[in-house]
């Protein structure tokens, strides 16, 4: 154990001494997706990296990345922004020191960790045989961390399979990975200045896992499950949540954006039916859609360099007002041409008929008679309280198509998506069985009983854990008692471990 981390450390310290970032590819066989430890998506050095089909050379996206607002109890903006990784970007990798409250600058932090199902399948099976080497990202899965490090017990979720609260892949632990390949990324927006934003930090840690699933309907499909965690020693009240875009879709100069309320989506598509040029799609025209599939819409919008009004925004003011669902000089997004002028106010640029204000209003962009361009796009989510060390999860899908039938097609493939994530929730995890238990209801409201069944004598141990791994009920169930309360616990997605003498079984539970 410990020549395998001297060597990891080794290793690190040669590759990246600054700290800046670094980049790692990961594919499905369709898509290639580029990541960056700082936490951007989708570029590679400042090139677009959305590549589909792998191999073509055409892309869907430049790069996507999180924004962040909030308000500190001074009355002070903190917020963290990036619309071009050229001018500033305010993210960097590494987690956050919970006692000085800065970031992390070990080079061991400047890593995407990159795990799919056959190798953690291998790993459960041989870790306890003699020659058998795991893989690096199992060996170096920052599961657990060690004292006096001034880090949460847990920063990457993972199964305890010796239950010693300690992740030791020598001893059988593995990461918990979504979908079945993952990379995992820890980053902060404390590192360094914030030239964009041009004020301070909110002192954010992101914990993003960016996922495949293994369904070839959703072979196109990129899934992120994120955890915005709050590191300072604020609480905050009204943070927003964004995510942004800047499209390429094949040919970039000849692009449209809109809005689905009701689907959570932004979505991009080509303004006709042709993407001509080397780059292009040609008649199976390109589409690109960022699905929220937890957390609420609040408002989308959209820049255009050089157009005084939709204008990037250009200080700590101008960003919380596009936050708030407003163009940058603070005045409403009106549902007629551009946007902007007089008009019926609304939150969401170029929504359709979805809008739930206005469904008797028609805004497109489509209909303005120009032939598209180069576009870009915000979601934002909000707004939300996020007390002192807590954290508030996202799960998004990045959807990307290429089919004559366009639009309609995004907005099924997103409903697919949507039930999908839902049954997902609420599927059993797919390991070694050797006999059945089962848990109802599933989701569980809050205070009501929780029933296991099992076949066999004797009791089954339960231990449930939160996200974050944290062991927060335990108990015995034994054949005749089959009933287990789960008051006192907060809603959520939790892990349920059913253990007896012979197995071990794995549960998710939603607690409403
Ligand atoms: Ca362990
Ligand atoms: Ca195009
Ligand atoms: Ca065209």
């Amino acid at each position: 154990m410990k020549k395998i981390l001297f060597t990891y450390f080794s290793l690190s310290i040669v590759t990246s001494c600054l700290l800046a970032q670094v980049g790692r590819d990961m594919n499905n066989g369709t898509v290639n997706i580029s990541l960056n430890s700082n936490g951007l998506f989708f570029n590679k050095s400042g090139m677009p990296g959305f590549e589909t089909p792998v191999g073509s050379g055409k892309h869907m996206v430049n790069f996507s990345s999180f924004w962040l607002s909030a308000i500190d109890p001074a009355g002070k903006f903190r917020q963290s922004v990036v619309y071009n990784p050229a001018n500033g970007i305010e993210f960097w990798p590494g987690p956050i020191d919970t006692f000085t409250r800065t970031a992390k600058t070990d080079s061991v932090w400047d890593y995407i960790w990159q795990v799919d199902n056959e190798m953690i399948q291998t790993h459960r099976k041989s870790y306890n045989l003699t020659g058998y080497n795991a893989p690096d990202d199992i060996k170096s899965w920052p599961g657990s961390t060690k004292k006096g490090e001034n880090l949460p017990a847990i920063l990457a979720p993972y199964y305890d399979w010796d239950n010693n609260a300690k992740y030791d892949f020598t001893k059988g632990d593995f990461p918990y990975i979504e979908g079945n390949k993952a990379a995992y990324i820890i980053g902060n927006d404390v590192k360094g200045e914030h030239l964009i934003s041009a004020g301070p930090p909110l002192t954010a840690e992101m914990q993003l896992m960016t996922y495949f699933v293994p369904e070839p309907e959703f072979k196109d499909v990129v899934f992120v499950n994120a955890h915005v965690i709050n590191r300072s020693d604020f609480a905050y009240k009204d943070l927003y949540v964004g995510l942004f875009a800047d499209l390429v879709l094949g040919n970039i100069d000849d692009n449209f954006i809109g809005t689905d309320v009701k689907r959570k989506m932004v979505f991009g598509y080509n303004a006709d039916d042709n993407d001509e040029g080397t780059y292009g799609y040609g008649q199976s025209v390109p589409l690109f859609g960022v699905q929220f599939l937890n957390q609420n819409i609040s408002s989308s919008i959209a820049f255009t360099l050089s157009d005084s009004l939709r204008n990037y925004p250009q200080n700590g003011k101008q960003v919380r007002n596009v936050m708030e669902g407003k163009w940058p000089n603070g005045t409403d997004i009106v549902m007629t041409g551009n946007g902007t002028g007089g008009g019926v106010s609304t939150n969401y640029l170029f929504a359709g008929r979805t809008d739930p204000n206005h469904p008797e209003l028609d805004w497109k962009e489509n209909v303005l008679g120009e032939k598209g361009g180069k576009r870009n796009m915000l979601i934002v989510s909000g707004p939300y309280q996020l007390g002192i060390g807590k954290s508030i999860k996202f799960d998004i899908a990045f959807l990307s198509i290429q089919d004559k039938r366009s639009v309609i097609r995004l907005e099924e493939l997103a409903d697919e998506i949507k039930d999908y994530f839902y049954l997902k929730l609420n599927t059993p995890l797919k390991l070694t069985k050797i006999e059945k238990i089962n848990l109802w209801p599933n989701p569980v409201f809050m205070n009501d009983p929780l029933n296991i069944s099992f076949s066999g004598e004797g009791s089954v141990e339960i231990l449930i854990r939160d996200m974050s791994g944290r062991k927060v009920l335990s108990g015995y169930v034994s054949y005749d008692d089959q009933v287990l309360s789960v008051a006192g616990l907060n809603p959520g997605l939790y892990f349920v471990e059913m253990r007896s003498e012979s197995f071990i079984q794995f549960e998710k539970l939603i607690i409403n």
